[in-house]
């Protein structure tokens, strides 16, 4: 079987324009694997709003661990890590790739903001970054961390979301290559691609680019083929999927004092047993839950 840590670094090395879908818990990474994407971004922000918590690092980033540990125990394509700016310096981000790899995580992607973070859509004016030389030394540092040499560590640049400057997106850029990412993420907040246009005219090194459009979700994926983008990240949309629904069926199930209008709109308990693959355990118990031969 190909490891996931191979399949991560050959699709975004591939020449096909790949597409990853946002999930934050063990049942949306199934659902998110059952769809057909080839991949799942673990998207910090929609972890820490399905805990009740701010995308500026109140999670823990032992806390994340454990979601992404559910999250890889219930699928089996690859699964990219928000990893935010490696929570600390150089040195946890060590750690972090240790834990990382032990729980089956194929790559993680690092932004070079300061740490404690906040997302990309708050305030990036007041947002600062970290400087080169530092984000280097992180990327060094996860690169000669991995175990497995397929582990992707991912650098990403929030240079034009603080500044609004490609030349130092592009400057950034080609640090972090040259520091041995394996690939590169650009995110812009525009509504429109043109900082990504602009960017990707001016890039000319050998390395695969990541896109988020979030903002400009109007943009037809041809136009990111003919740019070469190597993969999208479709990043919050499970979680803003949910919170739509489950806020209906509130209000339903409250308005009515009853749950059988609801219960028509909803996945079935069978649907759920099924994500949770009870079906297996049954086949389980049959083998080890009877042992008639130690019956005195
Ligand atoms: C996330 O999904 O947590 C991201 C993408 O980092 S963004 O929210 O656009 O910063
Ligand atoms: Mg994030």
């Amino acid at each position: 079987m190909i490891k996931t840590t191979t399949i991560l670094k050959n699709l975004i090395n591939s020449k096909k324009l790949e597409f990853f879908l946002e999930a934050h818990n063990g049942i949306s990474a199934s659902i998110v694997q059952e769809a057909g994407f080839s991949g799942i971004w673990a998207s910090g922000l929609s972890i820490a709003a399905s805990l009740g918590v701010r995308d500026s690092n109140e999670a823990s980033w032992t806390q994340v661990l454990e979601i992404l540990e559910f999250m890889s125990d219930s699928t089996s394509i690859p699964i990219l890590a928000d990893a935010d700016s490696g929570y600390g310096n150089f040195n946890n981000v060590r750690r972090l790739v240790k834990k990382l790899e032990q729980r089956g995580i194929a790559g993680m992607c690092i932004e070079d903001k300061e740490f404690p973070k906040k997302n990309s859509f708050i305030n990036s004016e007041s947002q600062y970054l970290v400087s080169i030389d530092e984000f280097v030394g992180k990327i060094q540092a996860a690169k000669d961390t991995q175990i497995d040499p397929d582990f992707c560590v991912i650098a990403r640049t929030e240079a034009i979301i603080t500044t609004q400057n490609i030349d130092e997106a592009l400057l950034r850029c080609q640090a972090y290559y040259h520091a041995g990412a394996d690939a590169l993420v650009i995110h812009s907040k525009r509504q429109d691609p043109s900082d990504i246009i602009t960017f990707m005219k001016q890039w000319h090194y050998d390395c695969p680019i990541i896109i988020i459009p979030t903002t400009y979700m109007d943009t037809p994926t041809s136009l990111f083929e003919s740019l070469n983008i190597s993969l999208v990240l479709w990043a919050n949309h499970m979680l803003r999927a949910s919170v739509y629904q489950m806020k209906k069926i509130a209000a339903l199930i409250f308005a009515n004092s009853s749950v059988l209008e609801a219960d028509k709109k909803i996945a079935s308990l069978e649907e759920i047993f099924r994500f949770q693959k009870v079906q297996e355990l049954e086949e389980a118990e049959k083998i080890y839950l009877s042992h008639p031969s130690y019956k005195c």
